[in-house]
């Protein structure tokens, strides 16, 4: 079973285009995904679209050659005049309708989560050892509002380690579906302990509430680079151009860029889209993001990245002579080095510190400077 998957992973990675080529040398397979719903994309490509293909592929191919080899004139002198045959006629209409419906269902589901920016939030509390109820605020819209135990995780922080919940088993909820609600677990949290509660109703295929954005990007595509506004942080934009070829690695000229974007891991980053000419694409395959630029218009999607790196896009919407010349670097980094690039964004656009970023900058500081900090 595994060297058959691999052999659909492969196949995928002929389909996945030349981008994938260029980011591992030598390497066939898509990049690894960076978020759950990456994960999900990647599993209906790989574990269900490759093997339908393939199947229809070969039996296809079958039909063919049993056609050329026993229907020739030479062993098939004298061929039948019948044209029509009610039975096969209905299995390739239903058949063909019953494969279209597997492949569609769960892929409008996917289309649905990139395309709804979730909107969960949490509560944090302390424990004390003894109280046992905590009450979640369930304002959400009506019809987005926590209505079973399935878009709630209930997780104990205990500073080191966390451990998720389970309903019934260590909590029980009261109200769910109604405004406020109350998270009782059946023992209390000790103290030092932290008790999160998240619900929303875009659940990851983990199991997780996904949060709503902390962070908003406005990707705005123009012939031929990226500007980048941050609209949370301040009037500043991070205009990315490619980096010339002298500038970077053979593996990385044309994904690499002067001037690359960063966002926190672990948190939802909403991107929206737009365009100053013509569209464009703001594509960025670890996150299974795709979406257009149009001039006019805003376009928007999200995603959520597991793990810090730099991970590479490229415009993928063909617009004009140097369409392969657009490139998307994203830097995944911590919260506090974040923040710390987003004050320093604010001081080359003029502006105030936004962040307590000291503890970040002194490790860079020199001695002397850290001592004159205090
Ligand atoms: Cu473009």
């Amino acid at each position: 079973m595994k060297k058959i998957t691999a052999a659909f992973l492969g196949l995928g990675a002929l389909c996945a285009g030349t981008a994938v080529a260029q980011m591992t040398p030598g390497g066939i397979g898509m990049q690894p995904p960076n978020s759950a719903l990456a994960e999900e994309v990647h599993w209906f490509h790989n574990i269900l679209l490759m093997p339908i293909i393939t199947a229809i592929s070969l039996f296809v191919l079958a039909l063919l050659l049993w056609i050329v080899f026993r229907y020739n004139s030479k062993s098939n002198p004298t061929p039948r005049k019948f044209s029509h045959n009610t039975m096969i006629e209905i299995v390739w209409t239903v058949i063909p309708i019953l494969i279209l419906l597997a492949i569609a269902l769960p892929s409008f589901e996917l289309l649905y989560k990139e395309d709804v920016i979730p909107d969960g939030k949490q509560i944090v509390a302390q424990g004390d050892g003894q109280t046992i109820d905590f009450v979640f605020p369930n304002d959400f819209d009506e019809r987005r509002r926590v209505a079973r135990a399935g878009h709630l995780n209930v997780i104990i922080d205990d500073g080191s380690e966390r451990r998720t919940l389970k309903n019934r088993k260590d909590f029980r909820v009261d109200g769910f579906g109604e405004t406020n609600m109350v998270v009782s677990l059946n023992e209390p949290p000790a103290r030092g302990e932290r008790v999160i509660i998240r619900g929303g109703r875009n659940v990851n295929h983990r199991g997780e509430v996904e949060m709503a954005p902390t962070v908003t990007i406005k990707a705005i595509g123009f012939q031929w680079g990226w500007r980048h506004a941050y609209p949370d942080f301040g009037d500043f934009e991070v205009s990315s151009l490619m980096a010339a070829e002298d500038q970077t690695t053979p593996e990385l000229y044309r994904l690499e860029v002067d001037n690359r974007i960063l966002v926190p891991v672990g948190e939802t980053i909403r991107i929206t889209t737009t365009a100053t000419d013509v569209i464009h694409a703001w594509a960025m395959p670890v996150f299974a993001v795709k979406v257009d630029a149009v001039p006019g218009r805003i376009n928007e999607t999200w995603f959520n990245a597991d793990r810090e790196g730099v991970y590479y896009g490229q415009c993928s919407e063909i617009c004009g002579i140097k369409h392969s010349f657009m490139p998307i670097a994203v830097e995944v980094v911590s919260r506090p080095a974040f923040e710390a690039w987003v004050d320093e964004q604010r001081a080359f656009a003029g502006l105030e510190p936004m962040f307590e970023t000291d503890n970040v900058k002194l490790a860079d500081a020199s001695p002397a400077d850290a001592a004159a900090a205090e």
